[in-house]
């Protein structure tokens, strides 16, 4: 059918259970024996169809109900900027148009009526506010100028989820309905590394990782094939890359289209000369808002200093909420 594809499922679903609805009521309407009758049940369910469309107002949505009030007005009495607001007004702000993480900053689950897809950056800011007091999280929302984070819920759920927060906490203000929630500076920054680096890569790479059976994917020299960790990052999720003896001075992570599934942090090692592991360079919260500011970029690179060896151990340390980990090819870059 013509523009069907333009049609979220849901919806989809909607037309049919109305278009049946029309059989049904013109099967009725032509039992009706009087004129008259028939045309004032056509008026009946016209009227019925357009108090329950415009003077009612019955949103798919009850997020601006949920959220706008009383708590925004409690925000703005205190001069705290939330999300809502932000997106009000219309500033140049990564989560400017995003309801879901609006859903999010104020502590419920809820469908936007999307068809199961989320944008890759939605998915990464709720999911940091979820994975919240990750240090990681912490980093990339305050870098993302997320400050305050609304909890709602029953006060019992909030005590403890600010309990969890710990050290995270600036302040805390009690909202009507709600707990505003001041993250406190963080102690590390978020961090947003080139997409890429020159340089010759190493070849005859192996990799060991958590799922022996599509782990060669990840050195295959083919950026189609993808390995999954297949769960949301716990912040032990280990690859080692194993190559002849050689200096080196780099590495590439491609994510290639899921940038959200990029690492949250990584702990890099190396075996020296000695034959035990020695630390190499330990990012510990990567931004996943590359993709999101950069549409299109979902790799990342680090330029470390030149060491020579042939196992190197990366180390995922950060923590998601749901997103999984993945990359469809890592890279090691030759010193010159
Ligand atoms: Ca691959």
């Amino acid at each position: 059918m013509p523009f069907i594809g333009a049609i979220r499922v849901a919806r989809r679903a909607g037309i049919l259970v109305d278009l049946g609805f029309c059989c049904l009521a013109a099967l009725g309407l032509s039992r009706i024996r009087s004129p008259h009758i028939a045309a004032a049940v056509c008026v009946l369910a016209m009227g019925v169809v357009y108090f329950e469309a415009f003077p009612l107002r019955l949103s798919a949505s009850p997020l601006s109900m949920v959220c706008a009030e009383p708590n925004y007005a409690f925000a703005r009495s205190q001069g705290i900027r939330t999300f809502g607001e932000q997106i009000e007004s219309g500033e140049p702000h990564p989560v400017r148009t995003m309801h879901r993480v609006q859903a999010a900053a104020c502590g419920i689950r809820t469908s936007t009526g999307q068809s199961g897809i989320t944008p890759p950056l939605i998915a990464a800011v709720d999911d940091a506010l979820a994975s919240l007091p990750d240090r990681a999280a912490h980093a990339w929302l305050w870098d993302a100028g997320i400050h305050w984070v609304m909890l709602r819920g029953s006060p019992v759920w909030r005590r403890t989820r600010v309990q969890r927060l710990g050290g995270h906490v600036q302040r805390v203000l009690e909202a009507p309905s709600g707990t505003f929630v001041e993250l406190a500076r963080p102690e590390i920054r978020s961090l947003e590394p080139p997409a890429t680096i020159e340089g010759e890569r190493v070849t005859g790479l192996r990799a060991d990782c958590a799922a022996p059976v599509i782990c060669p994917s990840l050195v295959d020299g083919d950026d189609r094939t993808r390995w999954s960790s297949e769960h949301a990052q716990t912040g032990t999720e280990t690859i080692t890359l194993r190559f002849l003896d050689q200096p080196v001075r780099g590495l590439q992570w491609n994510a290639r289209g899921f940038g959200a599934e990029l690492p949250r942090g990584l702990r890099l090692e190396y075996v020296g000369a000695n034959g035990a592991y020695q630390r190499w360079g330990t990012f510990a919260a990567i931004s996943p808002a590359v993709l999101g500011r950069r549409p299109g970029r979902s790799s990342i690179a680090f330029s470390l200093p030149t060491i020579t060896t042939g196992t190197i151990r990366i180390t995922q340390i950060g923590r998601t909420n749901s997103i999984p980990l993945s990359a469809t090819e890592i890279e090691v870059i030759r010193a010159r």
